[in-house]
């Protein structure tokens, strides 16, 4: 039997940390970790000095304009390199215009316009989105230019997502991995029972199972993780399978997991009750229509489900990374771990 070539892995991204920017002390100590970041990445002290840049603009920008602003630090690791990606989100009046917004000069919210101007320049991979009375999300990707860095114009992901631990916990039990197949991908969300380092084991233990499994449907992707974390916690995990071609999700979950295609209105994927690892009913696949460029999203419950897309005009069409970490922001839980992702395929 042999098997085909197989395309380049999706790229990586380690959540590094999230700083809660309301004074200037968390711009320096977002800074300080950015360029650490960027150091152990091996960019050039030009290089890292550009990234402390970018963040005390950012920072700088969170304090003087926002509301509850947060700013995430990410590695983002992928064929040919590396990444120190940032994320700086908002609940602030959100900006009309952010194309305008950039251009400096052109603003109507004093510096705010110049910071970001800034930043764009800097960057190699950007996307921001306001949504009218939520906030604004930016993202903005630095390589080092040593390397060529990489363009999320020219290589945008089809897959990114966030993940953020409960407040007072330094690790998170929420966790996601995205694998190719033949025809697509294929992504799990995985929510560790409980929270703290034995709900982190064992949903990195199923991130691990997942990437080696042998069994490419979903249902047999769940029977391989339920035997292999019979020695954990357990999890509740959800598979969604994407088939552009077929234009169709290939879904089965069990335990608390959200999942939706969100097309011209949101369809729930269906997820049984039971723990991965400790009780799982008859597991069943679901198949769902996918029509080009909608979002499929999935989140644990440390996200509430009554979000509403359409309150997001114009979201879709950004990078799965910006509508993730907008739905994190409006319906995100303080008091649980949470995650999502976002999946969107042409
Ligand atoms: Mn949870």
């Amino acid at each position: 039997m042999t098997r085909p070539t197989p395309a380049p892995a999706p790229a990586v991204a380690e959540d590094v940390a999230w700083f809660r920017i309301a004074e200037p002390s968390a711009v320096g100590a977002a800074r300080r970790a950015a360029m650490q970041l960027a150091g152990r990445l091996g960019f050039t002290d030009g290089r890292t000095g550009e990234v402390g840049i970018a963040v005390t603009e950012a920072g700088t920008n969170l304090i003087k304009h926002a509301t509850e602003g947060s700013l995430l630090l990410r590695a983002v690791r992928h064929d040919t390199g590396a990444m120190v990606e940032f994320l700086a989100v908002d609940s602030g009046p959100g900006m009309p215009d952010m194309d305008v917004a950039v251009q400096d000069g052109h603003t109507t919210t004093g510096t705010l316009g110049i910071g970001l101007g800034a930043i764009y320049r800097l960057a190699d991979a950007w996307d921001a989105y306001s949504a009218p009375a939520r906030g604004t999300v930016l993202v903005a990707g630095f390589g080092d230019r040593r390397t060529g860095g990489w363009s999320g114009a020219s290589s945008p992901p089809l897959v990114e997502g966030l993940t953020r631990p409960m407040t007072g916990e330094e690790v998170c039990g929420d966790g996601f991995a995205v694998r190719r197949t033949g025809h697509g991908l294929q992504v799990l969300l995985c929510d560790g029972l409980g929270h703290g380092p034995l709900a982190a084991r064992a949903t990195q233990e199923a991130l691990r199972l997942f990437m080696s499994c042998a069994a490419t449907d979903p249902v047999g992707v769940l029977k391989t993780l339920h035997r292999g974390l019979s020695h954990t916690r357990g999890v509740a995990a959800a598979i969604a399978d994407l088939d552009p071609a077929a234009r169709r999700v290939r879904f089965a979950g069990i335990g608390n997991i959200s999942a939706a295609v969100v097309a011209e209105r949101r369809r729930g994927m269906i997820s049984a009750p039971g723990i991965v690892g400790h009780q799982l009913p008859r597991v069943q696949e679901y198949q769902y229509d996918l029509p080009a460029g909608s979002p499929v999203v999935l989140h644990s419950d440390g996200l509430q489900d009554r979000w509403d897309f359409a309150a997001y005009p114009g979201l879709a069409r950004h990078r799965p990374l910006t509508v993730a970490a907008s739905l994190l922001r409006d319906a995100g839980l303080r008091r649980d771990d949470a995650s999502v992702v976002v999946a969107k395929v042409d």
